[in-house]
């Protein structure tokens, strides 16, 4: 049985998840805007990813004997300056979530909650890649700039595909 605080604490985390699905849902719609169709797709995948990062921590819950908690979603943002500006967005997002698994990692350890520790470990991981890929992507724009370097950018994220997260 999963303690209430914890629980608590992944409910929170669950509605972080799809409040960052909205967001990158929120960029993909702006880069169709802007017709950037590559970069579109990109943030429909991290979109679709979000929401698998959500139904992960929804089923440790019940597997926990847990009760699952939908929490309403907060606004999010809806233009941006550039592609450059929505990446700069991405990465101090991604930082604020990897700052709140760190405080259910803590959290877990005081509550000596090992399932959770150990559980928790997949999102630490995911939290690494999530900040390099959008530090790589700023990175990248800076040194291209506008026009046809974005355009060939935009052509490169086009070719992300979405691999759906193995239920376990
Ligand atoms: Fe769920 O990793 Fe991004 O926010």
């Amino acid at each position: 049985m999963i303690n209430e605080k914890i629980e608590n604490a992944i409910n929170e985390q669950i509605n972080a998840e799809f409040w960052s699905a909205y967001l990158y849902l929120s960029m993909s719609v702006y880069c169709s805007h802007e017709g950037l169709s590559g970069a579109a797709n990109w943030f429909d995948i991290q979109f679709k990813e979000e929401q698998d990062h959500a139904r992960k921590f929804i089923r440790y819950i019940l597997s926990r004997g847990g009760k699952v908690t939908l929490l309403p979603i907060e606004k999010v943002e809806t233009e941006w300056k550039s592609l450059l500006d929505a990446f700069k967005d991405t990465l101090k997002h991604e930082r604020v979530v990897t700052q709140k698994i760190n405080d259910i990692y803590t959290l877990a350890i005081k509550e000596n909650d090992y399932a959770t520790q150990s559980f928790l470990n997949w999102y630490i991981d995911e939290q690494i890649e999530e900040e390099e890929t959008a530090q790589n992507m700023i990175d990248a724009l800076k040194m291209i700039g506008d026009g046809y370097g974005l355009y060939q950018f935009d052509k490169e994220l086009a070719t992300r595909t979405y691999t759906p997260l193995a239920e376990e």
